[in-house]
């Protein structure tokens, strides 16, 4: 069964695409379900981007020279919304990892939007694990799948394993973000 939370429109022109990341992660806990409801799609752009963070963490975790990277961000808080330009105003400033191994469970709470904590011992080596992790997406960002959602199509994937966003769109978009409640 699944119990659903409060939908979320989303109207009008955007020329800004929307840089990956997974949802409910400035409010945790995280979402288990993403699921995107297209009413009315874009004149133009407005593809959904899907990018597969559980696998890229895998390829991180297990390159010699990249492991440290998947070390330190399982192991060292970051703050999930240091460098969003206008944080959402439930936006939580509980520091986490970025990728949460609790209860064998990957969730890669974000990608281009975490920076460092001020209680970090080792600031410069954090900043230097997620920009190479911003690296890894971005890289896999150009390859990643792109999907126009058409009126009345749904997405849904893994929220904790998949990182989304959106390319820059014109025309009226009517889209619904349907967020399930965490204790499904
Ligand atoms: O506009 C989209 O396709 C996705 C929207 C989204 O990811 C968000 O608002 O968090």
């Amino acid at each position: 069964m699944i119990r659903l939370g409060c939908p979320v429109w989303q109207r009008g022109c955007n020329e800004h695409g929307l840089m990956l990341h997974t949802d409910g992660a400035d409010a945790p806990p995280v979402f288990d379900l993403l699921i995107l409801h297209c009413v009315q799609s874009a004149a133009q752009g407005g593809e959904s981007i899907l990018c597969d963070a559980g696998k890229l963490y895998n390829t991180l975790k297990n390159d010699a020279s990249l492991c440290w990277v998947a070390e330190r961000l399982t192991t060292v808080p970051v703050n999930p919304i240091a460098r969003w330009s206008t944080p959402p105003p439930h936006a939580s400033s509980d520091p986490w990892p970025l990728f949460d191994l609790s209860s064998n469970q990957l969730t890669v709470a974000h990608s281009g939007y975490a920076g460092v904590v001020n209680e970090d011992p080792e600031p410069l080596a954090t900043t230097q694990a997620i920009q190479i992790w911003d690296n890894i997406v971005g890289c896999a960002t150009l390859d990643a799948e792109r999907t126009l959602l058409r009126n009345g199509s749904t997405l849904f994937c893994d929220n904790r394993r998949m990182l989304h966003g959106r390319t820059a769109y014109c025309g009226e978009r009517v889209l619904v973000g349907i967020r399930p409640h965490a204790n499904l």
